[in-house]
């Protein structure tokens, strides 16, 4: 496919479709409304400093309309826009605690879409790069029950079959991955035509980065395996290309998706102190599958320190892990660190 003509997302998973002599379309559809999804969200984080639409829930704005918080106003764009696709069986949102249900007025389908809305809430208010993040599952052939169950929707990430990101930073940028080998694209919205464009091709992380990702202020509240690892990256040794460079936002797409072009390791450990992130603070399921199968697809890799996140069977919907993510080597030598094989 030749970038130079301006392939748009639409043109890019049609092909794909065609490539897939199983695929009957409803999947495409599915992908394309969750664009015109992310169109609205875009459009709204890009004007959210000029209308005052970050003020708390409940607050109201110039034009005396009653403000939702930019979370909550991507939470329900998706929601509203993928309940009456079709496609969807159900979904699953960082902003929900439960199951979102598919309304009976509207026609079913098999699949499942789980995303976090808009990930870096912190970095909402100051004009920093956040995301939204998916993963795309089928509903399982042995589930016969009409309702969908817990049980329907805890798969592991290996079961995705399509997953990617949205960011919306100084272009707006789609990645997205359908996995058996078909590759990582990526397209920037260019606003004026209003339409997602091939930007990236077929990316590729490098097997070996320079770049280390994390919240180093946390180092007090680590394990010294963890804290052995990030001395790791910071000490000098010219054989293997140390000392690593440190990048952090704090807005996960962000960090995964600067690492994903240029190399190296995103990391969110566990944490020993808080009692509210003993298996660290990135959930397993909206967060971690989606972008360990856009990397995996990349040829990098995603662990939570002993094994792939790919492979976690989930418990429950808002399951969170540890997640160290990036360029296979880097995180290889992560895991050796946390299993207690590294140096
Ligand atoms: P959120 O879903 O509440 O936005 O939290 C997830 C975010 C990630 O985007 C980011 O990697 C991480 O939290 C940053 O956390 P911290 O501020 O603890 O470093
Ligand atoms: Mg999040």
């Amino acid at each position: 496919m030749r970038k130079g003509v301006g392939t748009t997302i639409t043109e890019h998973i049609l092909r794909q479709q065609r490539q897939n002599p199983e695929a009957t379309g409803a999947f495409s559809t599915l992908l394309n409304e969750l664009i015109v999804a992310a169109k609205v969200i875009s459009r709204e984080v890009n004007k959210a400093g000029l209308v005052d639409i970050l003020g708390d829930t409940g607050k109201v704005n110039i034009q005396d309309e009653q403000v939702q918080k930019l979370d909550v106003f991507a939470n329900n764009v998706i929601v509203r826009r993928m309940q009456h696709v079709g496609q969807l069986c159900c979904m699953g949102s960082e902003e929900v605690a439960d199951l979102i249900e598919i309304p009976s007025q509207y026609p079913r389908g098999d699949y499942i879409l789980l995303f976090d809305p808009l990930d870096g809430s912190s970095n909402i208010d100051v004009n920093v790069s956040i995301g939204t993040i998916f993963g795309i599952y089928r509903r399982p052939e042995t589930s016969s029950d009409a309702e969908v169950m817990l049980d329907d929707v805890l798969q592991p990430g290996n079961r995705q079959v399509a997953a990617g990101y949205f960011i919306y930073g100084s272009s707006t940028i789609m990645v997205y991955t359908t996995g058996r080998g078909t590759g990582v694209h990526g397209f920037t919205l260019y606003p004026s035509v209003g339409e997602f464009l091939l930007s990236h091709e077929n990316i590729r992380i490098p097997e070996k980065g320079k770049i280390y990702s994390v919240n180093e202020g946390n180092y007090a509240h680590w394990d010294e395996k963890t804290r052995a690892l990030v001395d790791y990256f910071k000490a000098k040794d010219r054989d293997t290309g140390r000392p690593y460079t440190s990048r952090y936002v704090g807005s996960l797409v962000a960090d995964f998706h600067r690492n994903l072009l240029k190399g190296g390791i995103f990391m969110y450990p566990a944490d020993l102190k808080d009692p509210k992130k003993p298996t660290g603070k990135l959930r397993l399921m909206v967060e971690a599958n989606p972008l360990a199968m856009v990397v995996r697809e990349a040829g990098g890799y995603a662990s939570d320190g002993h094994g792939p996140i790919l492979d976690i069977q989930p418990e429950a919907l808002h399951q969170r892990t540890p997640l160290y993510i990036g360029s296979k080597k880097d995180v290889e030598t992560a895991e050796a660190f946390i299993s207690g094989r590294g140096d």
